[in-house]
């Protein structure tokens, strides 16, 4: 893990890794487990044609959403990417009104209009999901000095991929944020690619941990497939922005397994080696802490089963109740359309 200069010593973080209680390293295996399985369940559906959006799938990254949602709080404000689905479980969202607003029902988290790549729910502060790439970043800032004029002790969290770090608007935001000591979390995904392009075709040889640097505001990169390190260098980082140091970078790195956007794996393309694919998968988030658990015997295989099979349950009950439910009426269409 490197801590750039001006943030705080390493030994706070290794503390709080050694206190980590069991039933905290349970709820974040049982939520990164919950992601797999929930995003398993939606690619095995997909070609059903039943869900009739895009989907952008989180399977190799649950670490970075889990670590990063669990530590913060209800009240912080969360806004995201095409790439939701996990930012938003790992917030506290519900699943079966995540699920019904992928499959377009009115019972979906907003009614079934956004589907998965505008995956909101203020209620858990999921605030916004937006697709196009680096447009939540201003969103967050917008969000972080509205709470700050009002004296809201509140977080606003911007999830990045390596991509957004592309965009002018990322840039003038975090300028912005640092310039107004606003609190916020730029938590940047790095899964190497945008779409199907390696980063080192789309960016100069330098590090991103150079940048946030240049914008003065402190950074903490993590292995983003260790789970403990990106729950233990979330709260660093909340803990230097809850003390009014402005704003904080958390650099995550991470992989998507599957293709961009879809259910199917994709590696024929040629666009990346099986071989860099396979030592990826070797790092697999989830294998890793279960294994982990399992040697401190934290879980066994029998309680692992039963934990698996008990959100198998609640998958189940998730995709009956999205299928079973209504569509939006007709006369809602036009509903919450400003233009
Ligand atoms: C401004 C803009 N340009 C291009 C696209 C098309 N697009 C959608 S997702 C994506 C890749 C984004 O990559 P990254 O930010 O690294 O996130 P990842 O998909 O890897 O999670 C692109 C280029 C878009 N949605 N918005
Ligand atoms: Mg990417």
């Amino acid at each position: 893990m490197l801590l750039s200069k001006g943030s705080r010593s390493v030994n706070c973080l290794a503390n709080k890794l050694m206190t980590l209680e069991k039933k905290t390293s349970l709820a974040l295996y049982s939520n990164m487990l919950k992601i797999r399985l929930v995003e398993e369940e939606i690619a095995s559906r997909y070609n059903e044609q039943e869900m009739r959006c895009p989907v952008h799938l989180s399977i190799g990254q649950e670490a970075a959403a889990t670590g990063v949602g669990f530590a913060l709080t209800q009240k912080d404000k969360v806004f995201s990417t095409h790439r939701s689905h996990a930012h938003y479980l790992a917030k506290g969202g519900d699943l079966s009104k995540m699920i019904a607003e992928i499959y377009g029902r009115a019972t979906g988290c907003i009614g079934g209009r956004g589907g998965s790549m505008h995956i909101m729910d203020p209620e858990v502060g999921m605030m916004a999901s937006i697709p196009i790439v680096g447009s939540c970043i201003p969103l967050a800032i917008g969000s972080a000095l509205s709470d700050t004029l009002d004296g809201n002790p509140v977080v606003s969290v911007a999830y990045l991929g390596d991509a957004s770090i592309e965009e002018g608007v990322f840039h003038e935001s975090a300028n912005f944020a640092k310039l107004s000591n606003l609190p916020v979390l730029f938590v940047c995904e790095n899964n190497l690619y945008s779409v199907y392009t390696h980063i080192s075709e789309r960016q100069p040889p330098r590090l991103i941990t150079s940048i946030p640097e240049a914008h003065g505001i402190p950074m903490v990169h993590c292995d983003g497939n260790d789970i403990e390190a990106v729950y233990a260098s979330t709260l660093r980082a909340l803990d230097n922005i809850r003390s009014q140091n402005g704003p904080f970078f958390l650099l995550l790195d991470t992989y998507r397994w599957r293709e961009h956007c879809g259910p199917n794996f994709d590696n024929d393309l040629g666009y990346r080696s099986e071989q860099e694919f396979m030592e990826w998968k070797m790092k697999d988030p989830v294998e890793q802490y279960r294994k982990k658990l399992l040697a401190k015997k934290i879980i066994t295989k029998e309680t692992d089963l039963e934990l698996t099979d008990n959100i198998q349950k609640e998958i189940t009950v998730a995709f009956d109740f999205a299928k079973n439910s209504p569509f939006p009426e007709l006369e809602t269409a036009i509903n919450h359309v400003y233009a």
